[in-house]
């Protein structure tokens, strides 16, 4: 199986079902009314300095206090641990038991834009789902001008904790930051409306500094800005602008503004940020307030890691008999130990069936002579016996202990092809023994509670199965890499492919080594019969290597070259020709590591949305290719589905910020995946490849950031702050970085309750997450992504698109709004761009300027998808009518304070604003100024 295959047919299925980010086995839990065990940690690039460690502490312990006073004395931080990296120097901090970098909720990291300084989580999933982490830079962290900007870190830091844990979003809108209200008043896109300030402009599109309105979309030009009243009586909101005191609850339902173009109500269909929070599993109903008047101030540990420990536990019972097994044991372990596994890392291995035999005691790798001798301990003698994980893991424990005294930290590789009736009884002790398991099922009848073990204790979980072309165990050794944030010395995978291949034919393909890889580079090949086949490669400036060059074991069927030096950028072409008389599968394996231990290598991590599912639950599949923290975008990214007996599902993953993808261009590529052909365990690889041709600099992504605030009106003087730094991508990697390829197996998840019989259409099309509206003339102009007849896949059969004044008709109350004839309309394939041009009934009527649209998508089944994000289509009536009818403004030049001159205008839209500005009015002094 290999990437290039084509995209089996498949269907999709929408779910509201809220689903955990995989691999999320470090998350923290909520005991009582605290959070235990939050795990912070430093990137190992991060220079030493203490005032880190402080500045943490300082605001995790401010954020304990807001974030109690802001859940209504519910929840707030019981303990934090802070994992620090190996490369700061050893001050009897704790060990670690499985925590790690990989996992952790909050990393401290060098921006991954140059001068990006804002606090941001990356968040991928639905509303209500859990994100990923949350960064700060060091420079955030220890420079407390940025105070003014963002406010106390500890209220960002809760205004981030909601993104991650409760899978809210912001309120504001960088990209929208005014919209005009049912009342056809211009807005601040925020949540709540009862914020004070005035607005300014600090641009030349503003006619003399003054906020002008866009004649075509009835908002504000470019460059006109909200600018707060530094002293409000406002208490909401925090996902809005947790910087101002006032500010210490989210936005209720009763303060929720649902008319705001915010992310917040596009992916929560128009719900508060509270309702989403209070209806996550942090807050059911056994979770009643404390009767406590405030909480106990959270306690911290400090952990660091110094080498990483492992012990390969591998199962030679009577289990790994047939389909090769032992065979192909072997070669992905040697793989692993002679071309994965980091430098100065300790390896022993452990062999069981009902007894356990140490292979090796652990050995600290330190050359190449010691990588070998250890794979020649790999087990060589036929599989007997019964399969008795326990007694591997307990004799894996024994060689940990002997060296390091302790087993915290660890790391045990598990693999087991057997059914084992007795693993229950050592799993409590497994769990608690503070090393990490990864597990790797081999075959159909691998013992159904292993994934447990992984599960509880961080660590990864692989499913390999019997299928001779496929190269699933060697793709599982390939991605369990350590968790340390060092990606500097992490092997990366860059080709997997395999193929059955007939006698006398080529399997051949081209891989792509670009500049961030070629240390280390290997390409090893793997066969089945006692002669290897024909191998040629040939390099990017034409040299040829063939099988003489490569290490043959003819033993093993295993043939290995290292590249010696940094392998050369550009296309690498193999050809493996199968000079056997009958077919047989032949595979090519590329792995290599950064070529610079300071420029971050390009990287793909790819997992599904659940470790665990039912059908018909749809899933989604996710793949983040990113080179450190920044985002690569450009990139054909393939995910392979494979179940232990069936055909693979193949899917290519979409950056579109359409179905399962929420944010567009932010390197993160998804899918939803329905299509399961059987139950139990299935294994997903991804394939990425870009071509050279196709890069192209990355704007600014938009992740949850906290907000930027431009300045404060304080004491009746705006007193702005410094310009929000223009975020620089790092360009000059990037283009240099060209064309590359990548693979990496995103583990194993468990699938139940699928028919065996075909079955009737029960897959709706997806929601449209993307609908946008403009007004020409009289006419709406209405575009969207298409949907699929299943979730994103197929061709829907027909749209429903409705209208209303009422954004909440549409959302409460979708079939009564006024249906607009699509009977011309026929939907497109999905994932196409979909543009309807309609003239509304209501823009008949002189009086009505907005209107509200949203869209279903219908199948041939009559299944039809969730009701869209609602669009609004303004028609702007003449300007001067708009602002003199609507609007009271006055303008005064004002002496600006802080960061250079600039005039400004106050318009004032609301009410409340009004009041409030008629007595501040007096106090902004008239001065002359220029305008910047
Ligand atoms: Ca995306
Ligand atoms: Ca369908």
């Amino acid at each position: 199986m290999s990437c290039g295959e084509g995209a089996a047919a498949a269907g999709w299925l929408l779910t509201l079902l809220l689903t955990l980010a995989a691999g999320r086995g470090a998350a923290a839990l909520l005991r009582g009314n605290g959070y235990d065990g939050l795990l912070v940690a430093i990137n190992p690039q991060v220079p030493e300095d203490q005032k880190l460690l402080a500045s943490i502490k300082e605001m995790i312990t401010e954020a304990s206090f807001y974030l109690f006073n802001a859940t209504q004395r519910r929840v707030y931080f019981q303990n934090i641990k802070i994992l620090i990296p190996a490369t700061w120097k050893a001050n009897n901090y704790g060990k670690p038991k499985h925590e790690s970098y990989e996992k952790a909720e909050v990393i401290v990291a060098a921006p991954y834009w140059k001068h990006g300084d804002e606090p941001y989580t990356l968040q991928y999933g639905e509303c209500g789902s859990m994100g990923k982490y949350i960064h700060f830079t060091p420079n955030f962290l220890v420079n407390d001008y940025l105070i003014d900007v963002y406010g106390s870190r500890g209220r960002v830091f809760v205004h981030e904790w909601a993104h991650l844990r409760w899978g809210v979003f912001d309120e504001y809108n960088n990209e929208k930051p005014f919209y005009i209200t049912g009342q056809n008043q211009v807005k601040v896109t925020r949540c709540a409306a009862d914020l004070t300030g005035i607005y300014v402009c600090e641009k030349k599109s503003c006619t003399e500094g003054n906020c002008v309105i866009n004649e075509l979309t009835g908002l504000f030009k470019e460059g006109c800005a909200f600018i707060p009243e530094r002293t409000q009586t406002a208490k909401s909101s925090i996902m809005y602008m947790q910087s101002l005191s006032s500010v210490v609850e989210f936005c209720n339902e009763s303060n929720h503004n649902r008319e705001a173009p915010n992310l917040q109500n596009r992916m929560c269909n128009y719900r508060s940020t509270w309702d989403v929070i209070i209806s996550s599993m942090d807050f059911n109903n056994t979770l009643l307030r404390t009767n406590i008047s405030l909480p106990p101030p959270p306690t911290f540990s400090l952990l660091q890691k110094r080498d990483r420990v492992i012990c390969l536990v591998l199962d030679v019972s009577h289990s790994m008999n047939g389909d090769d097994r032992i065979n192909r044991l072997r070669q992905a372990a040697e793989l692993y130990l002679l071309q994965v596994v980091e430098d100065n890392s300790y390896v022993g291995i452990v062999t069981f069936n009902n007894e356990g035999e140490i292979r090796s005691q652990l050995r600290q790798i330190v050359n190449k002579d010691i990588r070998k001798e250890l794979a020649s301990y790999l087990p060589t003698a036929a599989p007997t016996g019964g399969t008795n994980v326990c007694v591997g893991l307990q004799l894996g424990f024994e060689v940990i202990k002997n060296q390091e005294g302790n087993i915290y930290g660890s790391e045990i590789i598990l693999l087991t092809a057997g059914e084992d009736s007795g693993i229950i009884e050592c799993f409590s002790n497994v769990i608690n023994s503070g090393s990490i398991i990864h597990t790797i099922a081999f075959g159909p009848s691998a013992a159904k509670e292993v994934e447990q073990l992984a599960h509880e204790t961080g660590g990864l979980t692989f499913f390999a199965s019997d299928r001779l072309d496929s190269n699933d165990l060697i793709d599982g050794f390939s991605a369990i890499s350590s968790g340390s944030g060092d990606t500097s010395s992490h092997s990366i995978q860059i080709e997997s492919a395999g193929e059955r291949t007939e006698s006398c034919k080529l399997f051949s393909r081209t891989v792509t080594i670009d500049s961030t890889v070629g240390k280390d580079t290997f390409f090893v090949v793997t066969w089945q019969t006692a002669e290897p086949p024909k191998i040629t490669l040939l390099d990017p400036n034409g040299k040829n290597y063939t099988n003489k060059d490569f290490e043959v074991n003819t033993v093993l069927q295993v043939a290995r070259l290292q590249i010696p030096g940094i392998a050369e950028v550009g296309e690498w072409t193999y050809a493996l020709m199968n000079t056997h008389l009958s077919p047989q599968a032949l595979t090519m394996t590329v792995t290599s590591r950064a070529a610079n231990s300071t420029i971050p290598a390009i990287t793909v991590k790819a997992h599904m949305s659940s470790d665990r599912n039912e059908y018909p639950r749809s899933m989604v599949v996710y793949a983040r290719v990113s080179q450190g923290l920044s985002p690569i975008l450009g990139a054909n990214v393939t995910a392979i589905i494979k179940p232990g007996t069936g055909d693979p599902v193949v899917l290519g993953l979409l950056d579109n910020g359409a179905g399962s993808d929420i944010v567009k261009n932010d390197g993160v590529y998804s899918r939803y995946i329905y299509s399961f052909s059987e139950n139990g365990r299935y294994n997903l690889k991804v394939c990425v490849q870009r071509a050279s041709k196709t890069v192209r600099p990355h704007p600014i992504v938009p992740w949850s950031h906290s907000m930027y605030i431009p300045g404060y009106i304080e004491n009746g003087k705006i007193q702005m702050n410094p310009p929000r730094p223009s975020v620089i991508s790092n360009e000059d990697i990037q283009t240099r970085a060209g064309g590359f390829s990548r693979t990496a197996s995103g583990g194993s998840f468990i699938m139940s309750a699928v028919p065996t019989r075909p079955h009737n259409d029960v897959f709706p099309p997806c929601k449209i997450i993307d609908l946008h509206a403009r007004t020409a003339n009289d006419m709406i102009i209405l575009s969207w992504t298409a949907s699929g007849d299943d979730l994103d896949q197929g061709q829907a059969a027909s749209y429903e698109i409705r209208t209303s004044e009422s954004p909440l008709e549409l959302r409460d109350n979708f079939d009564k709004a006024i249906l607009v004839n699509t009977s011309d309309l026929t939907p497109q394939h999905a994932g196409y761009k979909e543009i309807f041009v309609f003239k509304p009934e209501a823009f008949a009527t002189e009086n009505i300027t907005i209107i509200y649209v949203a869209v279903r998508a219908i199948d041939k089944a009559s299944l039809h998808s969730d009701v869209s994000n609602i669009a609004q289509a303004v028609k702007f009536v003449l300007p001067m009518d708009y602002l003199t009818g609507n609007i009271e403004y006055s303008v005064s030049r004002i002496a600006l304070l802080g960061f250079g001159l600039l005039t400004a205008v106050c318009l004032i839209t609301s009410a409340t604003i009004c009041a409030l500005k008629k007595k501040k009015k007096v106090v902004i002094t008239e001065t002359a100024t220029t305008l910047l």
